[in-house]
């Protein structure tokens, strides 16, 4: 038997492990031995570092290299790629550079590359993109994240910047102090084995588990019955999705027509309560916002509207808004409106109640936060102030010169020519892939740094191959997390991959920038300077952190926990003239003057219901609606050609779960494979039937890596992004909206499945 702690350790935004090879390969990821809850995720490693999918030499595409960077975008994602030397791929990109910044400045240069990467303190690839680019004179950045935009926006008008979005109550707080939990889109575990940066331990499921046996009682909203646990027992109440603002306005109806809300907490805390208390009674539009409104918006019986009104306000209750109902049209309006219900309930700012934004989401939220201030690398200044709202990339590329409005301002797209992405995929995380790979075809230049041949990777001009965590020293120091892991490698690189560092810095000494890119340090010197930055934060207080060289003998260290009980928004609560938000009223802003005035019809002055662009309840006869929701068996596309998540696939096909009222409608049996389509795209999967699934329903999760089969017309890998909508939330955020999609399905012929 293996002693598994003399293994190495290793770190991803997943969960650590202990990591076991034979002969330079990984055979098998253990579990961390502080982790009580682990994830399987990491077992999707097995077998592909060396994998035909591996990229294990930089490549050229073909006519790029042949003809030049100009003219040949069409046939980007099509021609042969060629391989090359490290010195040629260096060369090639650093006159390419050059050329696109003296013809046509940084601004044609985007550099936003937005995703996930892998965790790591150092090997973070787009920290050092933005690095190596600001050196080189900057480039147009995007800002906002695919999570959760509409969010990131409003609440700092209505709440207050801060630490809102992770930095709910406790989860022990939530055990010790609530009645009831009422989580719009559910507390979906799956998606809690994620921690940004690592994550040591996993608690979101045994926290769950002690609020049950604390007696926590919990409603469920969701289309989806697997978003709360069994064990939870919790009520489930299904609304047609992206109708939740309408749900939660009639929630607000029944509080106040019922007498059930808090109007000191309103009249000391709040301001603007009285324009929406007008639009509740319906004073300008005759209609008034009541839980039979809602229930034929929602289709839900209205009392159970009612019911959940009253039940919210007769003990505490924490409000959860997942941040999946942000990536909907109008998308700025549930965050606001639970913040609007938790202050008409007068519940922020107490123990166990109030609201939180997105238990579940991660394993972050509802963990304790006090952390020294990480030190990461040092990413310079931009000097180019053009950006995009990150979801509005397709329309960046088709659109130069362009107007789009943003938060209250107008702005204008660039005039795109060389694309860089290191560290996410758009090919995964964008809406309406058929429209980006359309978009796509027009800058001159793609670089792409990956480290396998995924759908991004295959629409690159040039393709730079990098290592993974599993083959390079990094360091988890995470603000998020109490555990700090001491990364080790735990195989060589392969073939000629290099760390991302090396790959910038070996580009950097073509363009004379390598001592300003490097700072003369070498990866270990790095690691040093920034584990000793933390240390140094530490030095005054209780608990220092051990020495570098310790901490790397002893593979881990746990920073104490000590704010168990945080509660969000404590000390506005108790004196909000001393503490006040830093809104413009420093009060929750139930009407907002600011957001008024920028004259948004699609996104008003106090939260309102605004139909979504498509929706059950304007859906033509066979539609469906997508949910294209997070998938439990990896972190978006990362590991799709793993073992772990092929081995959930139906007879090779991504599962589509649907209600067996749908599928019978449909002549479709379990384990059919069935085309999903719309006038936008079509994509292929395996009929999975259930009760768990909201009659007109379908789900299919996000991640599938993007495989067009051009003579088919439809993805053969059950990618949902070529289905989804690319439309921004509102004028406000303009923010991601993938959950809002209507879709056909039918039972696919043997001829669609024959084409893969
Ligand atoms: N339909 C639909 N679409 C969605 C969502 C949805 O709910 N529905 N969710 C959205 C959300 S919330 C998000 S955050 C996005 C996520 O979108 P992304 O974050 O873009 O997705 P990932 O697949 O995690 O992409 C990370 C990429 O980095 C690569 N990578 C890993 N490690 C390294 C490294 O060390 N160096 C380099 N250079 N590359 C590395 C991986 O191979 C992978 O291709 O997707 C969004 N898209
Ligand atoms: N395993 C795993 N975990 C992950 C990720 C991953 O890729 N894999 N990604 C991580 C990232 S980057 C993010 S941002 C978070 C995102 O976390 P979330 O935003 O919570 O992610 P989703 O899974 O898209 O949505 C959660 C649930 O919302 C429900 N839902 C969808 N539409 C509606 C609606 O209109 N109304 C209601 N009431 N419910 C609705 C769906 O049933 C879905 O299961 O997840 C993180 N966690
Ligand atoms: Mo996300």
């Amino acid at each position: 038997m293996t002693d598994l702690k003399s293994l190495p350790l290793t770190s991803f935004h997943w969960g650590t492990y202990r990591v076991e090879t034979e002969a330079d390969d990984v055979v098998a990821l253990h579990p961390f031995e502080e982790d009580p809850d682990p994830s399987r995720i990491g077992e999707g490693y097995v077998g592909v570092l060396k994998d035909s999918n591996r990229i294990t030499a930089p490549h050229v595409r073909k006519s790029w290299l042949e003809n030049g960077p100009t003219g040949t975008g069409a046939t980007r994602g099509h021609d042969p790629f060629v391989e090359v030397s490290w010195d040629k791929a260096e060369e090639l990109v650093a006159a390419e550079l050059t050329r696109v910044r003296e013809a046509h400045g940084n601004e044609s240069i985007f550099g936003g590359s937005y995703g996930w990467a892998s965790a790591g303190r150092f090997h973070h690839a787009q920290g050092q993109l933005k690095r190596f680019l600001n050196l080189n004179g900057g480039f147009t950045r995007s800002v906002n994240s695919y999570s959760l935009a509409a969010g990131e926006v409003i609440l700092p008008h209505v709440l207050g910047a801060g630490s809102f979005l992770t930095g709910a109550n406790t989860w022990q707080s939530v055990i010790d102090h609530c009645d009831l939990m009422v989580a719009f889109g559910g507390l979906p575990i799956k998606n809690a084995q994620i921690g940004q940066g690592g994550v040591g331990a996993h608690r979101a499921g045994p926290a769950l588990r002690a609020a049950k046996a604390a007696g926590v009682e919990f409603v469920s909203i969701s289309p989806l019955k697997s978003d709360a646990i069994d064990v939870l027992e919790a009520q489930w109440l299904a609304p047609r999705p992206s109708t939740d603002a309408a749900l939660m306005i009639a929630l607000a109806h029944t509080l106040l027509d019922e007498g059930l809300t808090d109007s000191d907490f309103i009249a000391s805390h709040t301001t603007g309560f009285d324009s929406f208390a007008s639009y509740l009674r319906g004073d300008a539009d005759g209609t008034p916002k009541t839980a039979d409104w809602a229930a034929a918006i929602c289709d839900l019986p209205a009392d159970d509207i009612r019911t959940l009104a009253r039940r919210m306000a007769k003990g505490r209750t924490m409000i959860s808004v997942s941040w999946s109902l942000t990536r909907q049209d109008h998308g700025e309006q549930p965050f606001w409106l639970g913040t609007v219900l938790a202050a008409m309930l007068g519940q922020i700012g107490l123990p166990g109640g109030g609201i939180g934004f997105g238990y579940c989401a991660v394993n972050t939220v509802g963990l304790e936060r006090e952390r020294p201030d990480f030190p990461s690398v040092p990413q310079g200044r931009n000097p180019v102030e053009t950006f995009i709202p990150v979801a509005r990339i397709t329309e960046m590329l088709e659109n130069p010169g362009g107007a789009f409005e943003y938060n209250g301002k107008t702005r204008h797209y660039p005039d795109t020519r060389l694309i860089w992405w290191a560290g996410g995929n758009p090919f995964h995380h964008h809406q309406d892939l058929n429209r980006l790979r359309q978009a796509w075809t027009r800058p001159d230049t793609v670089i792409v740094n990956e480290w396998c041949w995924n759908a991004l990777a295959r629409h690159a001009d040039i393709v730079l191959p990098c290592t993974t965590p599993l083959e390079r020293r990094d360091v988890t120091m995470t603000p998020r997390d109490p555990y700090m892991i001491s990364m080790e490698p735990a195989v060589p690189p392969a073939g000629q991959a290099r760390n991302d560092y090396d790959i910038f810095r070996g580009i950097a000494r073509h363009l004379g920038l390598e001592e300003a890119f490097s700072e003369g340090r070498t990866e270990d010197d790095w690691l040093r300077w920034l584990y000793d930055g933390a240390r140094t934060e530490t030095a005054q207080t209780n608990h220092p952190l051990p020495a570098y060289d310790t901490f790397r003998a002893q593979g881990w260290h746990k920073l104490p926990v000590t704010d168990t009980h945080r509660v969000m928004l404590e000390g506005f609560r108790k004196d909000p003239v001393a503490n006040p938000l830093t809104t413009p009223s420093g009060r929750i802003e139930i009407y907002s003057e600011t957001i008024a005035g920028f004259g948004y019809a699609d996104c008003p002055g106090h939260p309102t219901w605004m139909e979504p662009v498509e929706w059950l309840g304007a859906a033509e006869e066979g539609q469906l609606h997508l949910v294209s929701n997070q998938p439990k068996n990896k972190l978006h596309s990362q590991l799709d050609h793993g073992p772990y998540a092929q081995s959930e696939r139906v007879n090779g096909l991504e599962p589509a779960h649907m209600n067996a009222q749908d599928a019978a409608a449909r002549g479709i049996s379990d384990g059919d494979p069935v085309r999903l389509h719309n006038a936008r795209g079509a994509c292929l999967c395996a009929a999975v039937v259930s009760d768990g699934v909201r009659p007109g329903v379908i789900q299919v999760s996000t991640g599938a890596w993007y495989r067009p089969d051009d003579d088919a017309g439809h993805c053969s890998n059950g990618n949902p992004n070529v289905l989804t909508l690319d439309k921004g939330t509102s004028s406000l955020a303009q923010g991601p909206i993938a959950h809002t999609c209507l879709v056909e399905v039918e039972r696919a012929l043997n001829t669609d499945i024959l084409d893969e």
